[in-house]
């Protein structure tokens, strides 16, 4: 997998970039670089963005800018790039980041994140040079960094040898293998803590009793979470998310 992630702010990403999960895949030869558009601006005084048209608040990132960007990293036109490699605008009117999506994105072979800043991008950038725009949630991030590291982040734990144990990945909250349910409780040393005692069938060692009573707590979950959304089974906490 290769992630390239156009920014303004570059330096952001530091911080991703020492995590474990991440410095393991790329030692196990995934990639994750950043490229800064202001670097490839054609623009005088490094220029990468302007105010709308019609008026209004904000600045909004140029279509120029971001195709010069593209052609530098890729040596070819955005537009013929986004039908072999998926380029996504991290855009909080996108589709909803969800362990579903996040599962297709990590299946595919390279990545192309678009941040932007301001009041966001000009819809030319959207029309013609991504594949598809993906938001992490319905409320607005002063830019798209913070949506990008959320992807990136999601993405790369899930790559074979990310996290120290393969089965931190499966068997997780949304996953299959809960049937897209949030996950059950989790405890650890002390066994009693002020009198709160950790359940005694996770003390019992009897692995089946404990994986029904972890699938029981699990759905019982979903229950709950779909009650606090003022819905149904919980089924649909799987299914993107999407709001009436
Ligand atoms: Cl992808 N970008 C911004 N700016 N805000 C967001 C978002 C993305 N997703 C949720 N809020």
């Amino acid at each position: 997998m290769r992630i390239d992630v156009f920014t303004l702010f570059p330096e952001a990403f530091a911080w991703l970039l020492s995590q474990r999960h991440v410095t393991n895949a790329i030692g196990a030869g995934h990639e994750l670089r950043c490229v800064n558009y202001r670097d490839h601006t054609p623009l005088s005084g490094g220029q990468v963005d302007d105010t709308p048209f019609g008026g209004g608040a904000g600045m909004v990132l140029r279509v120029d800018v971001v195709e010069a960007a593209l052609r530098a990293t890729y040596g070819e036109d955005p537009v013929a790039l986004r039908e072999r490699r998926r380029v996504i605008a991290l855009d909080p009117a996108g589709q909803l980041l969800d362990d579903g999506l996040v599962d297709e994105l990590t299946a595919e072979p390279a990545l192309t994140l678009l941040s932007g800043r301001y009041e966001g991008f000009d819809e030319r950038i959207l029309e013609h040079f991504c594949s598809e725009r993906v938001s992490i949630g319905r409320y607005v991030l002063a830019g798209g960094e913070l949506a990008a590291m959320v992807l990136c982040d999601a993405v790369l734990r899930k790559l074979p040898g990310a996290l120290g144990d393969e089965r931190s990945a499966r068997e997780e909250s949304f996953s299959a293998a809960l049937q897209g349910r949030p996950e059950y409780p989790h405890y650890t040393r002390p066994a009693e803590h002020r009198g709160w005692r950790v359940p005694d069938v996770l003390l019992s060692g009897h692995h089946a009793r404990i994986a029904e009573w972890r699938a029981e707590r699990s759905r019982a979950r979903a229950g709950e979470a779909a009650q606090s959304l003022g819905r149904g089974s919980g089924a649909e906490l799987s299914s993107g998310g999407s709001l009436p």
